[in-house]
């Protein structure tokens, strides 16, 4: 089968990449995954300047579950959109695309990093995180309405961006979905939405220590692994029905095998993203799930990923 798609117009040769944050906040990370049957590659959230995140343990690991409270440790923006950095990713495939996640601690600074990527032809696309749940005291912009609308609206005023998405938190409400699609449909910058970046402020207990398993943030972090698959496939499924036809949908949440890809395309989603299984197995996953997804489409008659988006059938 052709495993093949596009999101923003780019071509990726499988629908399948990772996920920003785990092994995704170095060159050399990075440049396995490059190596991979991986079909885009994305950086760590960067932020204006490098940052070494929340004191650890900041991460907790589950067979169903992981949480994360990281804070943001990465080199700083300059890092992940050098030539330098892009070359050592990518060296003979440059074929392959290069994608940076932004996530400025304030609008402000994402102004300033969305400016330093003007005309910047080696950047395929940006991913502008609006969903950290982990900046103590900050709330997710993408919970925040008003938050919201302003950085759209700065955004909009720079020309000669590369491709632009969005990465949004899970919803839950039909009305937050609604809002949220609403404001969302006004930008024609806005060309993909990666849906859904970790439940924020869950808790694991040990019961042994009479502690949270993670020190940060008085042990509160941002839930992610097998647990969120269906809320992630619901935010998808939603995102699809409400958002513009010419915005992709890029769908992230507990992705483990080729099955699970299979149900994203269905709810909606042109490609997906892995980030809970990359951190766990390595970049190895992604050879291992786009195999999957290939035996799994041939098993069920499936001949391209891009026939199968968003053909989930009604009960009536
Ligand atoms: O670095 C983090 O703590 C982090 C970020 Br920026 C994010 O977007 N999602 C997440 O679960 N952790």
């Amino acid at each position: 089968p052709d495993l093949s798609t596009t999101v923003a117009g780019i071509r990726l040769s499988t629908c399948i990449y990772n996920a920003s944050g785990p092994r995704s906040g170095s060159a050399e990370a990075l440049h396995k995954i490059a190596q991979s049957s991986a079909g885009a590659v994305l950086s760590k959230s960067a932020t204006l300047l490098a940052q070494d995140g929340n004191p650890l343990p900041r991460t907790w690991q589950h067979t169903e579950a992981s949480l994360n409270s990281e804070g943001l440790p990465n080199k700083g923006i300059d890092y992940y959109i050098s030539d330098e950095t892009i070359s050592e990713i990518l060296q003979s495939d440059s074929s392959k695309p290069y994608m940076v996640s932004l996530s400025g601690k304030t609008t402000a600074d994402n102004i300033t990093m969305l400016r330093k990527m003007v005309g910047n032809t080696k950047i395929a696309a940006i991913e502008l995180n609006l969903a950290c749940p982990n900046i103590i005291g900050k709330p997710v912009v993408g919970y925040d309405m008003e938050q919201m609308k302003d950085i759209l609206d700065q955004v909009s005023q720079i020309p000669n961006l590369p491709p632009m998405g969005i990465k949004l938190p899970p919803y839950l409400d039909s009305v937050q979905f609604q809002q949220v699609a609403t404001l969302i449909n006004q930008y024609e910058w806005i060309q993909f939405v990666v849906s859904i970046n970790t439940l924020g402020n869950a808790t694991a207990v040990s019961v042994e220590a009479g502690m949270p398993y993670i020190s940060s943030n008085d042990g509160f972090a941002g839930l992610s692994g097998p647990a969120v698959k269906y809320t992630a496939l619901a935010n998808v499924r939603k995102w699809r029905q409400m958002l513009r036809p010419n915005i992709d949908v890029v769908g992230v949440g507990g992705i483990v095998t080729g099955r699970d890809v299979l149900e994203f395309l269905l709810c909606g989603a042109a490609a997906v993203q892995v980030g809970t299984q990359h951190w766990s197995e390595g970049p190895k996953c992604f050879d291992r799930i786009v195999q999957e997804l290939s035996d799994c489409m041939k098993e069920l008659g499936h001949e391209s990923v891009t026939s199968l988006v968003g053909t989930l059938q009604p009960w009536n």
